[in-house]
């Protein structure tokens, strides 16, 4: 038997909470306030209260509706779990409406402007239960935000006529959920339309989302291929291994890799940020590093580079958004750019230029992943130890990328769980006809079965932001928190890593096994 084989029997285990869906109920919790521009701008979703799920003592209650027909998608990049998301849906429809249908849109929201869809089958779902990657139905990163995507997409769920929409997506999809639950709730459509938190980047996340799904499988993968290249680095002492991680502008992803593998030096985005760090001060710090390893006799070392490093030293977030600016309307860079941003535009290596001129993702964001900020590195540090006549050939950098091989893999038991529960809330929201709403679960550290499976109001998570030229209501992405347990363990121990190498090697991420290494939850994951 295959792998594939085998992992399609794992049976996902429920939080307690979800263990008997005809006796679990939503319970009102009051939310805080919303930012005045987003209460205006969603006038019936703004209030709503967050909901969490309890089990009530008697059977009995009469939901709203009985559901004949739902719609899911999947929106943004892949993540692990997807697949569960899915199956924890299908199976609770099941459930609760046996005669239910489930239509995947094909090939992310796109699918849905042009209704494109297939009837998800028990027999099919099968085949991708708890399986990496999103290909049963695809995904995409069309964006559902234009008056005629709105209307295109009303007009599709009610010719449909579907009683619900699961949107499975990040911070921008998760957006075009708000968009889509408030506009519909204003042309009288019936579909509810329900989030679900999906990113390897764990940047959706806040006190009611611990974490979204995928950032644990990601981060174990990431974590094993890093813990290899250090005991390479440690055998063959010869080479800079120089990591970009994957995980856009947050670091949550190199925080949670630099845990659990020890790298001799983790920069993180929010760190710079804060410092207000130029491109020079950190081309410095490694330079320093690798001047002080290398009088102790060391000439290797491995460094973690988070992909969305340059949005963060001031200045190139500047030089970013200046282009931005230019390219959503008519000028040309350089020519159109302010006088130091040119000079520092100019000062970068052509290849670097032109991955920042790239277009912008269908969300106005610049194409982080595009963007070889380790080869910059090693160019701008070679060129540094040059000048201070250090180590001439004896500086060997590799640069590597782990990026893609991180977003589809087998899902750890943990994304395996989470995402079934997720599915069964989404459901839960539909039957109660709760629109606008993403599904979450609280206290994941915690075994599963003590999971608080809950849903909160999209809007709740929502501000104004420019994006593209203009002031948009947005998903504020979650940063590493510096107050975080997760941060102030790494702040604790990161100046002995400089210097000990103490490389850990986590190895595979284990999918069966003694408990205490299938359920491994990442180090960083918040305890609320
Ligand atoms: P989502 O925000 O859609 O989950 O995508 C995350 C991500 O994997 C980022 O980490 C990365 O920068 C980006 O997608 C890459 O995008 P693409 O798949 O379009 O190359």
């Amino acid at each position: 038997m295959h792998l594939e084989q085998y992992r399609a029997t794992f049976a996902p285990e429920l939080p307690q909470a979800l263990s008997q869906l005809e006796r679990a109920v939503f319970v009102p919790r009051k939310r805080g306030s919303t930012d005045k521009e987003i209460a205006r701008l969603f006038p019936r979703t703004q209030e709503q209260d967050s909901l969490d799920v309890v089990v009530q003592a008697l059977q009995g209650t009469s939901f709203s509706r009985t559901i004949q027909k739902v719609g899911v998608v999947f929106s943004g990049g892949q993540a692990p779990g997807g697949h569960n998301v899915i199956a924890g849906l299908y199976d609770a429809l099941q459930k609760i409406a046996p005669t239910s249908v489930l239509l995947g849109f094909l090939g992310g929201p796109s699918g849905i402007l042009e209704k494109r869809y297939l009837e998800i089958e028990k027999e099919l779902l099968q085949k991708y239960r708890n399986q990496g990657g999103f290909d049963l139905i695809g995904s995409g990163r069309t964006k559902l935000e234009s008056a005629a995507d709105l209307a295109a997409s009303l007009e599709v769920c009610s010719t449909l006529d579907l009683d619900g929409l699961v949107i499975i997506g990040g911070d921008d999809s998760n957006t075009n959920a708000a968009l889509l639950a408030e506009y519909f709730l204003e042309h009288g459509c019936k579909t509810s339309v329900v989030g679900v938190p999906k990113t390897i980047d764990g940047d959706l996340q806040s006190e009611e989302i611990p974490i979204s799904f995928g950032f644990d499988t990601a981060t174990k993968i990431y974590a094993e291929l890093i813990g290899n290249i250090g005991k390479d680095a440690l055998s063959a002492k010869k080479y800079y291994h120089f990591i970009r991680l994957m995980g856009r502008s947050a670091s949550h992803v190199a925080l949670e890799c630099a845990l659990k593998t020890h790298p001799n030096l983790t920069l993180l985005s929010e760190e710079c940020w804060e410092k207000k760090r130029s491109l020079s001060e950190v081309v410095e710090e490694i330079t320093t590093l690798i001047e002080k390893r290398g009088e102790k006799g060391l000439f290797y070392g491995v460094l973690l580079i988070p992909e969305g490093l340059l949005e963060f030293l001031p200045e190139m977030q500047s030089l970013i958004q200046a282009i931005n600016e230019i390219l959503a309307g008519k000028g040309t860079v350089p020519a159109s750019l302010p006088r130091p941003l040119a000079y520092l535009f100019d000062s970068l290596p052509e290849k670097i230029q032109q991955q920042l001129l790239l277009d912008r993702d269908p969300h106005g964001n610049v194409q982080v992943s595009k963007i070889e900020t380790e080869a910059l590195l090693i160019t701008l540090v070679q060129r540094r130890l040059e000048e201070k006549g250090l180590f001439e050939g004896t500086f060997r950098p590799v640069s590597h990328f782990l990026g893609y091989e991180g977003r589809a893999g087998y899902p750890s038991n943990f994304d395996a769980n989470y995402c079934y529960s997720l599915g069964t809330i989404a459901a839960l929201l539909i039957r109660g006809s709760h629109s606008g709403y993403m599904a979450t679960c609280r206290s994941l550290h915690l075994d599963t079965q003590k999971w608080e499976p809950k849903a909160i109001p999209i809007t709740m998570l929502m501000q104004m932001e420019r994006r593209k030229g203009k002031d948009k209501p947005v998903i504020r992405k979650a940063l590493v928190d510096f107050s975080s347990a997760g941060y102030q363990s790494f702040a604790a121990k990161r100046e002995a890593w400089k210097w000990e190498d103490d490389y850990q090697m986590p190895g595979p991420l284990q999918l069966f096994g003694p408990s205490d290494l299938v359920n491994i939850k990442p180090i960083s994951l918040r305890q609320s």
